[in-house]
């Protein structure tokens, strides 16, 4: 391809185009032959345009290797722009030269614009075509926006952003769910979340951090909201007065995050057809025991003490919509049901913990955490805790450990509610359960 002739774009070919040769490169979506012209369907990351190839009009080597060009090839083509009053966009390209830069093979594992439903394993198994339909790659731009949002929001509230291990020596969320790795002569686990290191910060003046990064949990449950590896966005606080402190935080920064994809995400919205409403504010916080009384009067019984299922958290959805709220907080959970570092609420079976639920769907989890070193302590001895195993998150608490407090929310599980997803999977490239180790 001449290097003088302008590099064009599905979004920047435009009027001032026409009838000016141009160059541009993308994915072969579509070829129809009707004998004496052939029409190619463009595809590059924005959009599609159209190319016309009337055999009388191109030269015959062009000609012929775009009436025979497998579909999802990648070519390069150099025309003119026309204008044309049948082309969808208005115009189409007359190719001079075309160079075939990727030659697909076929048959194709995958459709990318077939309207055949495909079973969604065979989607993941050739994730590469599947991200290859716009509806598929919105997700992931939408994804992209909340990061961002979430970063600059938390940014302008004086967090700091940190970093901290994957490969640990102890779990935080319970056993069961610990994945195992060898680590040269010893044994280590894949981080369930950054709890530990997260609350070890309070006690340095780095007092206000978040984190964005993978977390590892080998859930047994085959569930459409469980995957062994997502993204959690954790925060931790110092010195707040209670985990109100902490609510008050998400509740922000939930509302910038949906308000910064209504407006910057519009185009993606569109792309999925999705229209998403603004959580009505403030969001309703509803306590453990009358969540328990809401579901009993739904029909659902709980035993006090128990976490809610999927389906309870469904029903409390339904019951919440009804009344205008996506978004909504579950507080005063039983400690029992907590784990070792979120407070007890003294003199009651309560702990000061909350949730976050969007659409009947837990989304978030947090609270105020125990500080005081010897209340640790005989809370972590109390959950069975070997304590020599978390002698170095105890030491933080033993030389002045403020009070604190924060959360821990899953990424896909947000972007999942938000556009609407059946399946978590779908807002993860790549992803991970008891069943999938690649791609
Ligand atoms: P929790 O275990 O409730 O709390 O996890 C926090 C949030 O992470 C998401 N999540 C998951 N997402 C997908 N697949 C999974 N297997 C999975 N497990 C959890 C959920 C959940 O609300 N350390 C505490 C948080 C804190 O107190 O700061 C924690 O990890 O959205």
């Amino acid at each position: 391809m001449s290097e003088n002739i302008p590099m064009r774009n599905s979004l920047t070919v435009s009027k001032e185009d026409y009838e000016r040769e141009v160059t541009v490169q993308g994915w072969v979506q579509d070829v129809r032959n009707l004998g004496g012209i052939s029409f190619v369907i463009l595809r590059d990351p924005h959009g599609i345009l159209q190319i016309a190839v009337p055999k009388k009009k191109v030269p015959l080597e062009v000609f012929e290797i775009l009436t025979s060009i497998p579909r999802e090839s990648v070519i390069g083509i150099s025309g003119v722009v026309k204008e044309s009053k049948q082309a969808k966009m208005g115009f189409e390209i007359l190719p001079n030269a075309v160079e075939v830069l990727g030659r697909a093979a076929s048959p194709l594992p995958l459709g990318v614009v077939d309207k055949v439903g495909v079973e969604v394993e065979t989607r993941f198994n050739n994730r590469f075509m599947d991200l290859r339909k716009p509806e598929v790659r919105a997700i992931f731009e939408t994804k992209s926006l909340v990061l961002d949002l979430i970063g600059r929001y938390l940014g302008e509230k004086g967090f700091v952003e940190v970093f901290t291990p994957k490969i640990v020596a102890s779990g935080a969320e319970g056993g069961a769910s610990l994945f195992e790795v060898k680590y040269f002569d010893k044994l280590a686990y894949l981080a369930q979340s950054p709890q530990l290191y997260k609350q070890m910060l309070m006690s340095t003046g780095l007092d206000r951090v978040y984190e964005v990064g993978p977390a590892f949990r080998a859930e047994p449950s085959d569930t459409v909201r469980h995957v062994s590896e997502f993204i959690s966005f954790d925060g931790e606080m110092a010195f707040i007065s209670s985990q109100r402190d902490v609510m008050d935080v998400i509740e922000g920064c939930m509302l910038h995050a949906i308000k910064g994809v209504l407006q910057n995400g519009t185009k993606q919205l569109e792309t999925l057809g999705r229209h998403i409403d603004l959580p009505k504010t403030p969001f309703p916080i509803l306590t453990y025991s009358s969540v328990v009384e809401v579901l009993a009067s739904e029909g659902r019984q709980i035993s006090e003490g128990e976490d809610l299922g999927t389906e309870d958290e469904r029903t409390l959805g339904e019951v919440m919509k009804s009344k205008g709220y996506d978004m909504y907080w579950i507080v005063e959970y039983p400690e029992g049901s907590k784990p070792f570092y979120i407070m007890e609420k003294e003199g009651t079976p309560f702990s000061h913990s909350f949730d976050l639920d969007y659409l009947g769907q837990e989304i978030a989890s947090g609270g105020q955490r125990e500080h005081r070193y010897d209340s640790l302590v005989r809370r972590m001895e109390k959950k069975g805790l070997e304590i020599s195993s978390f002698k170095f998150y105890l030491d933080a608490f033993a030389y002045g450990m403020p009070p604190h407090g924060g959360w821990g929310l899953g990424v896909e599980r947000l972007v999942q509610k938000m556009l609407g997803l059946p399946n978590i999977r779908e807002a993860i490239l790549f992803p991970r359960d008891r069943n999938r180790l690649t791609p």
